[in-house]
């Protein structure tokens, strides 16, 4: 069991989901960012190597660069915004157990 699939009757952490590709800085420092949270399983999408998969986010979330995050159903956007989430204290909240 990771520390993100729920415990026996117990809650989770959302799953947090990165569109991400082989190089990207942006997406290094939102994974470093989401670590130092508490996140420790994230379900990433390679863009790069599945157009299919690029066509999808973009039509998903209206974004063309790399990372997109979903934390749970809820579309954080990039780097810059998710550092704006957690500045703003509202990041615990979405990363809260549910
Ligand atoms: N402000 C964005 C910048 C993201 C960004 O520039 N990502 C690069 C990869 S690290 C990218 O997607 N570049 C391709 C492009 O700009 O089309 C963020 O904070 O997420």
């Amino acid at each position: 069991m990771t520390a993100q699939e729920a415990p026996p009757g117990g809650v989770a952490m959302p799953p947090v989901t990165m569109y991400t590709t082989a190089v990207c800085p942006f997406c290094l420092q939102a994974e470093r960012l989401l670590a130092s949270r508490g996140v420790t399983a994230i379900d990433k999408i390679r863009v790069d190597q599945d157009p299919g998969r690029r066509a999808e986010m973009m039509a998903r979330t209206g974004r063309r660069t790399v990372p997109q995050i979903y934390i749970g159903e809820a579309h954080v956007g990039g780097y810059d915004d998710l550092v704006a989430l957690e500045r703003s204290g509202k990041l615990a909240a979405l990363l809260a157990p549910r």
